[in-house]
């Protein structure tokens, strides 16, 4: 019998991954950038386990069994096998999976990025596997691939179809900006109305606004925002990560019928961190949206105390946002 145990961290992305140009290899239409966060307050853990004494595969997602034909689950544990060692034991046996998030699964918390890239490490242990996981990572959810590092974070969208050179790699260590903090503001943690998934595929279909993004402006992002991240730059990496963030729900509002992810709350808090950063002067704080209407806050450690007080002001508890939920280094 063999167990591993893994975890694995939680991403956000400052620039958004939106778009397949595959939807079977989940090959995106443009790059995107990330950063983790520390495993200690949000993270996936999974634990395997293979032994011969198992009669059959299988899987529990947070204390619930799931089926183990998901295609995607299979994809990853194919391609993972794929690269193995075959006259290990623990390849001819069976595995039972079991992963749980410490944080709301489905809430547009990049709970699959964490999940995925979590159950391929933790595979990868098991059939002791060296070298790039990333793109098996990434068959899983596309941006999973981006929780195979901590820091700062790349995915490349490649140009081979195998999918081969559409991998993750990390552009600084996360002690590498260490004043920098996230502060996720929950404003609602229920499971999102549709899946990024669904979205995203209906948005390739029907938004003529992608494209444009696609071939005309993320690259030179990636570019600008890099540049802010190694310079340490921060009033230049607020501006492009709120930027970007407006731009992918903009996208997602000309996708049709359209994809409404933030509400009422999340607009509010937009309000307020242009409002403060007028009376700072500057970009101070900077929020971006993922698919959902949860808010991620990037902001230096300088800045925390009072934009949290702020924040709790504003949205006195037990108002519309239910809490303050975490804060933390990358
Ligand atoms: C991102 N999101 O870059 C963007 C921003 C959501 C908004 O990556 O279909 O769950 O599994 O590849 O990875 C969510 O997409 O989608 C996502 P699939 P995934 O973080």
């Amino acid at each position: 019998m063999k167990i591993v145990t893994c975890v694995a961290p939680v991403n956000i992305a400052v620039i958004k991954y939106w778009g397949k140009r595959d939807e079977n290899l989940i090959l995106p239409i443009n790059d995107s950038i990330s950063a983790s966060l520390s495993t200690d307050i949000m993270c996936a853990k999974t634990t395997i386990m293979a032994s011969p004494l198992l009669k059959e595969n299988k899987f529990w997602l947070n204390g619930k069994e799931q089926t183990f034909d998901s295609p995607r689950l299979r994809n990853c544990i194919k391609a993972i096998r794929a690269r193995c060692d075959e006259t290990l034991p623990q390849c001819t046996w069976n595995i039972a999976i079991c992963s749980e998030n410490n944080f709301p699964t489905a809430a547009g918390l990049a709970s699959s990025a964490a999940g995925y890239a979590c159950l391929v490490y933790a595979l990868a242990q098991l059939y002791e596997i060296k070298g790039e996981i990333s793109d098996v990572a990434r068959q899983g959810s596309g941006s999973a691939c981006r929780s195979i590092y901590g820091g700062w974070v790349q995915w490349h969208k490649g140009d081979q179809p195998t999918g081969a050179d559409s991998i993750a790699t990390q552009i600084a260590p996360a002690d590498h900006w260490p004043e920098m903090r996230i502060i996720v503001l929950v404003v609602n943690d229920c499971r999102k109305k549709y899946s990024s998934t669904s979205g995203m595929k209906k948005t390739t279909e029907t938004s003529t606004l992608i494209k444009y993004r696609a071939e005309n402006v993320v690259d030179q992002r990636v570019k600008a925002i890099t540049k802010a991240v190694m310079d340490k730059d921060y009033e230049s990496f607020a501006e492009i990560t709120m930027k970007d963030s407006n731009q992918f729900h903009a996208i997602c509002m000309d996708t049709f019928p359209p994809c409404v992810y933030m509400n009422d709350t999340s607009h509010a808090i937009v309000n307020l961190v242009h409002s403060y950063n007028e009376y700072k002067k500057g970009q101070k704080v900077a929020y971006t949206f993922d698919a959902g209407p949860n808010a991620c806050i990037y902001l230096l450690q300088s800045v925390v105390e009072q934009f949290i007080s702020v924040v709790n002001h504003v949205f006195p508890k037990p108002a519309d946002i239910d809490t303050v939920e975490y804060y933390r280094g990358l």
